[in-house]
């Protein structure tokens, strides 16, 4: 079917994407549920998908055990220069890296449907949403964007004849031979998956993989690695933050963008549910933010995403009550057991194990198996609409006013609860150091500590050198509107290798403190690394904590921090003459304090 509005740049892309990657057919997506219920049934007729009789409208999937995760050493940066990408990002020439991709494309789409996707990033029409249109030879990804996007006929109206778009082309780099039977998740071996970036012509094609931000294109390929240089250029915030809005029992709405790296309970974080009495969260979005400067002068935030592609594991009605909620209906699940009635558990869910589950690997599993009945980066893919605690602005084309900012990461040891930046500077000092211990929602080594600025390492199309000085140029144009900044680490851990801070709903007390901070209603104490709450200034009301938690919790540890110094200084070496001069006083600023005796 064709959609009837028709757009020249689209049509003869989609020609010349046919010419070169040989589809058996061409779809172009409507966006209907009409579409995504016949997809589905497709792919449960063919054996790739389950549907579980526990859950409405659900459906599990289970991925190649080769794509289980984004594959950060096969995501590559094409600038026409090497330091334009930085020391960061993995660059190949941009003709090189052509040249290569049109190699693998040729034919790659034999036996198989190539699928038009229009979608917008943001709510339809919204002054800060981009539209991208995705090419994908997977019926699986067309249903995954059907939730994590608007698209469709709706975008193809908006874009209209003469509109621009940012070209996503995919393909699982699985052609089929005449009678050949499909596998149930197609993809292309490692050393063949290609995930590339063109920022300067904002182009993305990605090869060889059918999972999560390798292949739904409009998330961390559009919405950040492109997004981040477009925002560059055109004086915005592409950032790797959940938005949340938490209202004080006097009714003040604070707006809070937060990144961590992933994995970090971001997803929590997003949709808490306060244990404070009287305060509220509603959440906008829980993986990224793009911000504009409003008429206003504030910075005004949308979620370009309109699902949540969350990491399953860990995920429980303690964990994330409102994330469980969010799941109960319309998803699709991605490497999570199969229980025998027909729903899907995984690790970290409440409750006993089932006795009896079929794993992530479609293999027979019992509890007391060594490995994992989900992987560990096993996903749920549900539509943000269906959060209990969605706020009722999170579609508003103009977006919500920031006022807090929060870095963090997950650190077992040296970085306190909680730390207040003394300014802008620091503040994307605070952002440019932030670090974490490495989770699963990544191929590679789990535990081993790695600095991510502004948890966008993985994720920022240019030099990481300019992007923090495009935070320096963002701060001197908001000025006094500038939103405060903070550092937190819920992560903290015992000598004894015991969680120090219940987290979950109780970091509310921590959020509470910065609210309060902006209001001038909070204490802190001035030290070498930042503003901590004294004792008393956290609301710590109804918590049954030892008191040592709290004093280690909020613990200046000099030693640790001086030993931190050399680590830093080495981080920043790699960025050589491009480093802001600003970033390198304020690294000298934390030597020279703690050096003193303040
Ligand atoms: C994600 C990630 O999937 O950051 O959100 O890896
Ligand atoms: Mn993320």
């Amino acid at each position: 079917m064709k959609i009837f509005v028709t757009n020249e740049k689209l049509d003869n892309w989609v020609r010349e994407v046919a010419a070169l990657c040989g589809p058996d057919a061409i779809h172009w997506c409507d966006g209907s549920k009409q579409e995504y219920d016949r997809l589905m049934a497709q792919m449960v007729e063919s054996g790739a998908a389950t549907p579980l009789r526990r859950r409405p409208n659900s459906f599990l999937f289970r991925s190649d055990p080769s794509d289980v995760a984004r594959t950060e050493e096969r995501t590559f940066i094409a600038t026409p220069s090497k330091e334009e990408a930085g020391p960061t990002n993995n660059w190949i020439a941009p003709d090189e890296l052509k040249r290569t991709m049109t190699g693998l494309s040729r034919g790659c789409m034999a036996g198989r449907t190539l699928y038009v996707i229009p979608f917008s990033m943001g709510p339809i029409g919204s002054p800060i949403a981009k539209i991208g249109v995705q090419i994908t030879d997977s019926p699986y990804v067309v249903c995954n964007m059907h939730i994590m996007t608007r698209m469709g006929t709706r975008v193809m109206e908006a874009l209209g004849p003469h509109g621009d778009f940012i070209p996503c082309l995919h393909s699982v780099g699985a052609p089929l031979a005449k009678g050949q039977k499909d596998l149930s998740w197609p993809c292309a071996p490692m050393e063949k998956k290609y995930v590339s970036h063109f920022p300067q012509e904002n182009l993305i094609w990605s090869y060889g993989s059918g999972y999560g931000g390798n292949a739904l294109l409009g998330k961390k390929c559009l919405a950040l690695r492109i997004a981040s240089a477009m925002a560059r250029r055109e004086g915005w915030m592409a950032e790797h933050m959940l938005i949340t809005r938490l209202t004080s029992p006097a009714g003040r709405r604070y707006h809070i963008a937060a990144a961590f790296p992933s994995a970090c309970g971001k997803t929590n974080l997003a949709m808490l549910l306060p244990t404070i009495p009287g305060w509220k969260t509603e959440c906008i979005g829980e993986d990224i933010a793009w911000m504009k400067i409003g008429p206003d002068g504030r910075l005004r935030a949308i979620n370009p995403e309109s699902g949540f592609f969350g990491v399953a594991p860990g995920t429980s009605h303690k964990s994330n009550p409102m994330a469980m909620e969010s799941v109960k209906q319309n998803v699709i699940f991605t490497n999570c057991a199969l229980t025998d009635d027909g729903d899907i558990w995984w690790e970290g869910m409440e409750g006993a194990p089932p006795a009896h589950a079929i794993d992530w690997l479609g293999r027979d599993w019992s509890p007391g198996r060594k490995e994992p009945a989900a992987h560990p980066n096993a996903r749920f893919t549900t539509p943000a609409a269906q959060c209990p605690v969605i706020c009722g602005d999170w579609e508003k084309p103009e977006g919500v006013p920031i006022d807090i900012f929060i870095f963090g990461g997950r650190r077992s040891s040296v970085v306190p609860l909680v730390t207040e930046a003394f300014d802008w500077d620091h503040g994307v000092f605070l952002g440019a150091t932030a670090a974490s211990e490495t989770t699963a929602a990544v191929i590679g080594k789990v535990g081993v500590l790695r600095r991510d600025p502004f948890a966008m390492t993985p994720f920022c199309g240019y030099n990481m050198a300019d992007y923090f000085s495009h935070w320096f140029d963002m701060g001197d144009k908001l000025g006094g509107k500038a939103p405060r900044i903070f550092y937190v680490n819920w992560f903290r851990k015992s000598p004894e290798g015991k969680w120090l801070w219940p987290g979950f709903g109780e970091n509310s007390r921590v959020l509470k403190w910065m609210c309060e901070r902006l209001e001038g209603r909070a204490g802190a104490k001035k030290t070498p690394i930042g503003y901590l709450p004294g004792e008393g200034d956290l609301d710590l009301t109804g918590l049954d904590l030892p008191a040592e938690n709290i004093c280690e919790l909020l613990k200046f540890d000099r030693e640790a921090w001086k030993a931190e110094v050399p680590d830093i200084e080495r981080f920043f070496g790699q960025f050589g003459d491009r480093l802001p001069e600003r970033l390198k006083r304020q690294q000298r600023g934390l030597a020279e304090r703690l050096e003193k005796d303040v």
